[in-house]
């Protein structure tokens, strides 16, 4: 991996604005453990499981004791009790990677153990989010239907009170670690209120199942299910204490914040592979590093991993001081989804041939990248919020 400017001055190609300095010491030290960790553990092996459709299940322990999961979360629920930047630079760290990777640790830390810490009783609390933290227990949240994906208030999961009990009916698709989850939040529409609630669901439970999706393109390296609830009862201290569809979007907003983060690390990845390829790579006489156009994609690359990394420091900070405003995160979510995005593009084309082959890392990352540009709220959807910001009409 390059570090320095082939140039030869003090400037990193991996920091050329030298943002890392902008974190605290133990931020930066939360970052190296964990880039030690997944580069030397991880790295040398991905390609093959997202050639296979396997994420080994082991993983989930791993990133527990590396105490990725639930980084932001109090000790006493297992947490790391560290800033929001940290958990962001942990998803950097991991999706340099691969996005399914940072996913997991994703949809544990932002959509499962944050609801949970947030809105579940003390005793529910302390039933999970320890298991969740250590990776013994894995999480899903399940939101999106067959019919309700950027519209999840057109959801139809229905729940209903029965004594002390909720019966939940309904069918969720596209579920990240669906199947492998020891609990899930499940949300679903009071028949009585007709308002969203949350619920914490025991997988095990009777009438739960999870069938996998195995027809993907991206996020090979991921488990995604469908999730059928028929008739599955859950007691009421599993309900979360929030109502409406601000519940499951608070949770969106976490993990969003996570994504902004995220997705520069798998820029970062794509550029170090491309930089490294076209220095070598001889093409009419000289290496493609000599070529002027080849240059002008390098520096495009650079500068987006430049502003994108600038920009998610921001958003941590802001977050940090309780500014994190939902549309300040979609702004940070749909910019550096589209600046990761291109530069995946800029390096599987650099590579030629070989880009197209998953000896490199630059077509997983770029097809990867197509799923998380999807989730957590397509491009448009982040666009549409950020107009209704600006203009005050809401054009969904
Ligand atoms: P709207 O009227 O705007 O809002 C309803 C209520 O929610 C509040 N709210 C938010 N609260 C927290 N964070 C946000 N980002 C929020 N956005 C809105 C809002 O204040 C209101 O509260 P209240 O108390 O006044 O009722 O709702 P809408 O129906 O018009 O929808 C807005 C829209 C389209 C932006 C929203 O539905 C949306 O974000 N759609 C996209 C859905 C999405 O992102 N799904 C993701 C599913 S999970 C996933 O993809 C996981 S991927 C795995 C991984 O992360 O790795
Ligand atoms: P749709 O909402 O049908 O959108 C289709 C197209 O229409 C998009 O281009 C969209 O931008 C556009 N569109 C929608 N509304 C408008 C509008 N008003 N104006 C103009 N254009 C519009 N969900 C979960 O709940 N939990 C998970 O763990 C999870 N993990 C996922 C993992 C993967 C690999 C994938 C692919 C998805 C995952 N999702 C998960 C679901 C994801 O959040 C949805 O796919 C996403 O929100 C988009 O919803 P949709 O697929 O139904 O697309």
């Amino acid at each position: 991996m390059t570090t320095t400017t082939a140039k030869g001055s003090a400037l990193s190609l991996t920091d050329f604005y030298d943002v890392e300095s902008l974190y605290s010491s133990e931020e930066r030290l939360i970052q190296s453990s964990v880039r030690e960790y997944v580069r030397s553990e991880i790295l040398p092996h991905v390609g093959e499981w997202w050639q296979e459709g396997f994420f080994p299940p082991e993983l989930a322990r791993s990133f527990g004791e590396l105490g990725a999961l639930g980084v932001t979360l109090p000790e006493r629920y297992g947490g790391a009790g560290a800033s929001y930047s940290a958990y962001g630079l942990v998803c950097r760290e991991i999706e340099y990677v691969d996005s399914g990777m940072r996913s997991f640790v994703s949809v544990q830390s932002s959509l499962v153990m944050f609801p949970i810490h947030a809105y579940a009783t003390e005793e529910v609390k302390l039933e999970w989010l320890p298991r969740l933290a250590s990776g013994e227990a894995v999480g899903c949240f399940g939101l999106t239907e067959p019919d309700a994906g950027s519209d999840p208030g057109a959801m139809r999961t229905r729940c209903r009170k029965v004594g002390d009990e909720w019966v939940i009916n309904g069918v969720k698709r596209w579920i990240t670690s669906g199947s492998r989850a020891d609990v899930a939040v499940v949300w679903a529409r009071d028949e009585g209120s007709g308002k969203v609630l949350g619920f914490v669901v025991p997988t095990a439970t009777e009438g739960f199942q999870a069938v996998d999706i195995k027809t993907k393109a991206s996020m090979r390296a991921s488990v995604t299910s469908e999730l059928y609830l028929d008739d599955v009862v859950v007691p009421e201290r599993y309900r979360l204490q929030v109502e409406g569809l601000r519940g499951p979007l608070s949770c969106l907003n976490q993990a969003r914040f996570g994504i902004a983060f995220g997705v520069m690390g798998a820029a970062q990845a794509c550029f170090d592979e491309a930089v490294a390829y076209v220095s070598d790579r001889p093409a009419f006489g000289e290496p493609l590093a000599a070529k002027q156009i080849v240059q002008e994609r390098l520096a495009d690359m650079l500068s987006e991993i430049t502003k994108g990394s600038l920009l998610a420091y921001r958003l941590g900070r802001l977050k940090e001081e309780g500014k994190d405003h939902p549309a300040r995160v979609s702004l940070a979510k749909r910019d550096n989804c589209r600046s990761a995005l291109s530069v995946a593009r800029a390096a599987r084309d650099l590579l030629g041939g070989n880009g197209i082959t998953t000896e490199y890392a630059a077509i997983r990352h770029m097809l990867n990248l197509e799923t998380v540009a999807t989730y957590e709220g397509t491009d448009t959807v982040h666009t549409l919020v950020l107009g209704r910001e600006i203009t005050g009409h809401n054009a969904f």
